[in-house]
C-alpha cells in the first residue's frame, strides 16, 4: 500500500504520465514514487488543460494500482462458468493451454475468435497495437468498435469530413456556449473550467438535455427536451436563423454546398413544430435562436449524449451545419467541438498492420451486439459460431445492451473465453483463463485525446505488481507460441511508440523521443481550423447536403429520425412500458471502471433512479423506495429518487454499475436493446422504454 504521507520529499522521483481513461480530457499526470512505490497522482499543472486540476477518481489513483483486489496472477476457471472460481496458474501453463485451444480453433476457422476490447485505456501501445497484429496475423473476426461513439462521428464526417472543432482552451474567449448532450462537470470537467471562465467574462451558457444534470443547473438556460429528438430542435433554430437572416451569406456562399435544399427543409420546421415534437416551449426555441444568432463569438460543446439514439448520426448531422450557418467557425472561439481526434495522425497501419491479414477477409462483428452474437449457430449468413471470445480493455458483461443475452452467450459451456484485466469484474467471472494486466503506472504507452490537442508520453512509474503483464506483453507471448515469426511480434514497447505519431504535418515537429521527456506536445495547427473553409470532406466545403450520403442511399440532408422506443414512435409498447430512460455516466465512476473502489462507490452510494413525482405519485413510489425497472428485456432493482430534474415520463438511471456489485445482480444494461443507430452502427441506449413499480 502507498505510504500514508504523501508529501513530496527529496528523494522521491516524479514520473510524467497521461491518464489513460475513456475520457475527452486526457490530463498530463505527476505520479510521485519513493522506494518504487507510487504514493500519488497529480495532475500536471503546466498542462494548459490539465491545470493541476484531476477528477476525483483519477486522483486516487493508487487506490485503484494497490487496491487488495488486483489480479496478480494467471488464474484458471475451476468452477462453473459464471461461478467466478478459479485457481492460480503459472504463466507458462496458461499461455500454452491458450495458445493450443487458439490453435486447434483457428485450424478449423480462425474467424470463430473473436477479440472484444473498448476503452479500458486508450493509449496507443496497450489497446490496439500487439493485440491487433495478433488477431490479424490470426485471421481471426474483425470487431467494429462502434459501442461509443461511432453514431456521432459519421454525422460529423458527413457534415464536416471528420473528428474536428475549435480548440478547447479558446472556450473562454466565446460569447455563448451551447452545452448539447454532454454533462461537463461529470463527463468532461476541463472543459468546464473554461466554460466558467467564459461565464466570469459574460458569455451566456446554455445546456440542451433531457434532464437537469450537474452542468445544466450552473448555466443560464437549460432546453430540456426529449430523447432523441435534438435534429428537430436543430432545424428549428436553422428556421429562425433563416427567418430572421441571421446568416453569414458570404461564409455560407464561399464554404458550404446545398444551402438552397437546407433552406427548404428547415422552413419546414417552425419552433412551434419543434417545440411538440421536443417538448420543450417554442419560446425558448425562440430565445436560444436569437442567441445563436446575435451572439458573437458562438461555440457548441457537443457531446456523445444526444447520439445514443436511433437517429443519432442524423442529429449530428443537424447541428454540425448550424456554425457555418452563422459564420461561427471564422472565429477561434467559434463553431463546434465534439471530438478533436482528427487534428492527430496516427500512424494507425504501423500500430495494427492490417498488411497481415494477407488477402484475407475476416468478418466483422458489431461490438454492440455481442448479445445476438455469441448466441448465434454456424450459418452461411454469419459463418462460424463464436467458439472463444479474448476480452482486453472492456467489460462486456456490464457495459453491451440487453445484458441478459450478453451473459447467456458468455455463460455458454462451449466457449473458450481470456479475459485480460485488473480486477474480477463481470466479465472476468465468465473467464476460462483470467490474466492479470498493469496499469496505467506500470506500463508503457502514448496517447493523443478526443478533447484537447496535446500528444501525451506515458512513462511507467512502478514495476508491474505481482505477475501482472502489460497487454502487449501477453499477445506477445501467445504470437511466439502460435509461431507468428513477423519482427513486429518482437518489438518492444518503446519501439511502438515511436511509430505511433505519423510524420506528417498535423503533427509538427512532436516526436516520441522529446515527447517523452516533455510528457506533452501541443499540435501546431491554427485553432479555428476552418476559418477559411477546407473542410476535410470531399467537396472541400461544409456540406449541408451530402452526395456521398446519397449515394449511400440515405437521405443527402440531415434527417429527422424519431427513436425506436418513444410514445410517439411506437405508441403500443409505450402504453405497456411509457416510461422513456436514460443511463448516463454518473460523475465518479467511468464507465464499468472505478465501481470496485470502495471510497469512490460510497459516493454514489448505489443504483438509483431519478423519477419525476408525477411518475411517482401514479406508481405509489416515494422517495428513497427500492423499485423495480422492467420491460420486454429485463428487470433491474435501484433506489427510487423523486426529483423534478428528470422529465414527467422520462427516468434517468446513473450509472454502469457492477451487476455483482448491485442489489439484484443486475444493472441498465438488462434493459436497453441491440437496434444500432442510423448511422455508424452505433448503440441506442438512451432509447428505451420501460416501466417502474415498486419492488
Ligand atoms: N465521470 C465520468 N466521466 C466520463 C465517463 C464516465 O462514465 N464517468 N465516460 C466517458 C465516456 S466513455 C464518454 S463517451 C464521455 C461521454 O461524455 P458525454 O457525451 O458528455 O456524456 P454524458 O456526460 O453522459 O452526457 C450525456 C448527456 O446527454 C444527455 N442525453 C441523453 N440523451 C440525450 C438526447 O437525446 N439529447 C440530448 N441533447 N442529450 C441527451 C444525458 O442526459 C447526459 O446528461 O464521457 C467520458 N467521461
Ligand atoms: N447503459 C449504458 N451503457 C453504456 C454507456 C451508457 O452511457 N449507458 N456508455 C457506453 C460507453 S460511452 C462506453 S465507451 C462503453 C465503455 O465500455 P468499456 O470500454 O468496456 O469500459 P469499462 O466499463 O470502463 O471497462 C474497461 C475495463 O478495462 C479494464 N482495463 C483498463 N485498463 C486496462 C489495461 O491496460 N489492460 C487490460 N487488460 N484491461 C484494462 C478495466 O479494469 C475495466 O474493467 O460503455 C457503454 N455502455
Ligand atoms: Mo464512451
Amino acid at each position: 500500500m502507498p505510504d500514508s504521507s504523501n508529501a513530496v520529499s527529496a528523494q522521491d522521483t516524479l514520473v510524467r504520465a497521461a491518464c489513460p481513461h475513456d475520457c475527452p480530457d486526457t490530463c498530463a499526470l505527476l505520479v510521485t514514487v519513493r522506494d518504487g512505490v507510487a504514493i500519488s497522482v497529480r495532475g500536471d499543472p503546466d498542462h494548459p488543460p490539465t491545470h493541476g486540476a484531476l477528477c476525483a477518481k483519477v486522483s486516487r489513483y493508487t487506490e485503484r494500482t494497490y487496491h487488495p483486489d488486483r489480479l496478480l496472477q494467471p488464474m484458471k476457471r475451476v468452477g462453473p462458468k459464471g461461478s467466478g472460481q478459479f485457481a492460480p496458474v503459472s504463466w507458462d501453463e496458461a499461455m500454452d493451454d491458450i495458445a493450443a485451444r487458439l490453435k486447434e480453433i483457428a485450424a478449423r476457422d480462425p474467424q470463430a475468435i473473436l477479440p472484444y476490447s473498448y476503452g479500458g485505456t486508450l493509449g496507443f501501445v496497450q489497446s490496439e497495437s500487439m493485440a491487433a497484429r495478433f488477431f490479424h496475423q490470426l485471421g481471426a473476426s474483425l470487431l467494429d468498435r462502434t459501442i461509443c461513439s461511432t453514431a456521432g462521428e459519421a454525422g460529423l464526417k458527413a457534415v464536416i469530413g471528420g473528428k474536428m472543432g475549435l480548440d478547447v482552451e479558446q472556450f473562454e474567449h466565446s460569447k455563448l456556449i451551447l452545452i448539447w448532450g454532454s454533462n461537463s462537470i461529470t463527463s468532461n470537467l476541463h472543459f468546464w473550467t473554461y466554460a466558467q471562465r467564459a461565464k466570469r467574462n459574460g458569455a451566456k451558457l446554455v445546456c440542451i438535455d433531457p434532464w437537469r444534470n450537474d452542468t445544466a443547473e450552473k448555466c443560464h438556460d437549460h432546453l430540456q427536451l426529449r430523447p432523441g429528438t435534438d435534429a428537430a430542435l436543430a432545424y428549428a433554430l436553422m428556421h429562425e436563423l433563416i427567418a430572421h437572416d441571421w446568416l453569414d451569406h458570404d461564409y455560407i456562399a464561399q464554404h458550404t454546398v446545398g444551402f438552397a435544399a437546407l433552406r427548404e427543409r428547415a422552413l419546414e420546421w417552425p419552433p412551434e413544430r419543434a417545440a411538440e415534437v421536443c417538448g420543450v416551449p417554442a419560446r425558448q426555441i425562440r430565445q436560444l435562436a436569437l442567441d445563436y444568432g446575435t451572439l458573437t463569438p458562438a461555440a457548441i460543446r457537443m457531446n456523445y449524449g444526444l447520439q445514443r439514439v436511433r437517429g443519432g448520426g442524423n442529429a449530428v448531422r443537424a447541428i454540425a451545419c448550424l456554425p457555418a450557418l452563422v459564420g461561427a467557425w471564422r472565429h477561434d472561439a467559434g463553431g463546434l467541438l465534439m471530438s478533436s481526434s482528427n487534428h492527430f495522425a496516427a500512424n494507425g497501419a504501423a500500430l495494427e498492420r492490417p498488411d497481415l491479414l494477407a488477402g484475407r477477409a475476416p468478418r466483422t462483428l458489431n461490438m454492440v451486439t455481442i448479445g445476438d452474437d455469441l448466441l448465434r449457430p454456424s450459418s452461411h449468413e454469419f459463418g462460424p459460431k463464436v467458439e472463444a471470445v479474448i476480452v482486453y480493455n472492456s467489460n462486456p458483461l456490464a457495459v453491451a445492451p440487453e445484458g441478459d443475452k450478453v451473459r447467456a452467450g458468455f455463460a455458454r459451456d462451449d466457449l473458450f473465453t481470456v479475459v485480460l484485466e485488473h480486477f474480477q469484474t463481470d466479465t472476468a467471472d465468465y473467464a476460462d483463463y483470467l490474466l492479470p494486466a498493469t496499469t496505467q503506472l506500470e506500463h508503457l504507452d502514448v496517447h493523443k485525446s478526443y478533447g484537447h490537442r496535446y500528444w501525451m508520453a506515458n512513462n511507467p512509474a512502478i514495476a508491474p505488481l505481482g505477475q501482472a503483464k502489460p497487454n502487449t506483453e501477453i499477445f506477445r507471448l501467445l504470437a511466439a507460441r502460435l509461431g507468428f515469426t513477423d519482427p513486429c511480434f518482437a518489438e518492444s514497447d518503446e519501439q511502438i511508440a515511436a511509430q505511433a505519431i505519423a510524420p506528417d504535418p498535423r503533427n509538427g515537429s512532436i516526436h516520441w523521443e522529446s515527447l517523452q521527456a516533455s510528457g506533452w506536445a501541443k499540435l501546431p495547427g491554427a485553432a479555428a481550423p476552418f476559418a477559411h473553409g477546407g473542410f476535410p470532406t470531399p467537396s472541400g466545403k461544409c456540406e449541408f447536403w451530402s452526395q456521398r450520403e446519397a449515394n449511400a442511399g440515405r437521405d443527402p440532408l440531415p434527417e429527422v429520425l424519431l427513436p425506436f422506443e418513444s410514445a410517439a414512435s411506437a405508441p403500443e409498447l409505450a402504453m405497456r412500458y411509457p416510461l422513456a430512460m436514460i443511463s448516463p455516466p454518473p460523475r465518479n465512476f467511468l464507465n464499468s471502471s472505478f465501481v470496485n473502489v470502495d471510497s469512490l462507490r460510497k459516493l454514489e452510494g448505489e443504483p438509483t433512479l431519478l423519477i419525476h413525482p408525477e411518475d411517482a405519485a401514479a406508481r405509489n413510489i416515494v422517495d428513497g423506495q427500492s423499485v423495480r425497472t422492467f420491460n420486454g428485456r429485463g428487470a433491474t432493482v435501484c433506489r427510487a429518487r423523486v426529483s423534478t430534474r428528470t422529465r414527467p415520463g422520462q427516468i434517468v438511471a446513473l450509472g454502469i454499475w457492477w451487476r455483482k456489485l448491485s442489489a439484484d445482480g443486475n444493472n441498465v444494461n438488462a434493459l436497453t436493446h441491440q437496434h444500432l443507430t442510423d448511422l455508424g452502427n452505433g448503440p441506442c441506449f438512451y432509447d428505451c422504454l420501460v416501466e417502474v413499480a415498486a419492488a
